[in-house]
């Protein structure tokens, strides 16, 4: 019988400040949501067991712990992402406005080897705020349409809606990630960048 190799998920959670991103990482993670929990995650990421289509996977979800500024978070953050979650609340414009710029800056950062077809999966947070919500689920659809039918959900990690059904989409199409690239196409070009040979030292043995 083959052995599977064991499976690590890199996914990486990306949108303004505010929107719920830790929230909505210890919803799933955790089963949790309280503001007090939030001070005590001083980790880069969290990890989480779960199976997908019959193969038990590690998901390592990172988080931008509050550095959500551009270009502070590091080539630590985005190096070897499998997924990319973009996150914005459907009740701050802005938030969704910004949507481009992260997703850029994700493309720029990560340099995956076929862009085009790299997973993101859009989350449109805080809907239980129902009365205050200003983009409409039809506006961030043909958003997500038009980046190339990115996946979309709209959740509440208050209120633990669509969370645990997003998260599954996200490891799914992680996975696939992680798969295409094992089927040894070149190397993502970000693999080049490598500093050139350090220099031999003069009369080193
Ligand atoms: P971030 O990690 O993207 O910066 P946080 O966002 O997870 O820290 O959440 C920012 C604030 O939004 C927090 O409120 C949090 O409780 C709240 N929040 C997160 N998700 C939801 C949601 O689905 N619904 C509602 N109503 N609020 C949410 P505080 O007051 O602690 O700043
Ligand atoms: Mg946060």
């Amino acid at each position: 019988m083959a052995t599977r190799k064991k499976v690590l998920l890199k996914v990486i959670i990306l949108g303004d400040s505010g929107v719920g991103k830790t929230s909505l990482m210890n919803q799933y993670v955790n089963s949790k949501f309280s503001s007090q929990y939030k001070a005590t995650i001083g980790a880069d990421f969290l990890t989480k067991e779960v199976m997908v289509e019959d193969r038990l996977v590690t998901m390592q979800i990172w988080d931008t712990a509050g550095q959500e500024r551009f270009q502070s978070l590091g080539v630590a953050f985005y190096r070897g992402a499998d997924c990319c979650v973009l996150v914005f609340d459907v009740n701050l414009p802005k938030t969704f406005e910004n949507l481009d710029s992260w997703r850029d800056e994700f493309l720029i950062q990560a340099g995956p080897r076929d862009p085009d077809n790299f997973p993101f999966v859009v989350l449109g947070n805080k809907i239980d705020l129902e009365d205050q919500r200003r983009i409409s689920t039809k506006r961030a659809m043909t958003w997500c349409t038009l980046k190339g039918n990115i996946p979309y959900f709209e959740t509440s990690a208050k209120e633990n809606v669509e969370v645990e059904q997003a998260f599954h989409t996200i490891a799914k199409n992680a996975l696939k990630q992680e798969n295409d690239v094992d089927l040894g196409f070149p190397p993502p070009s970000a693999i080049k960048l490598h500093d050139p040979p350090p220099k031999q030292k003069k009369g080193c043995c």
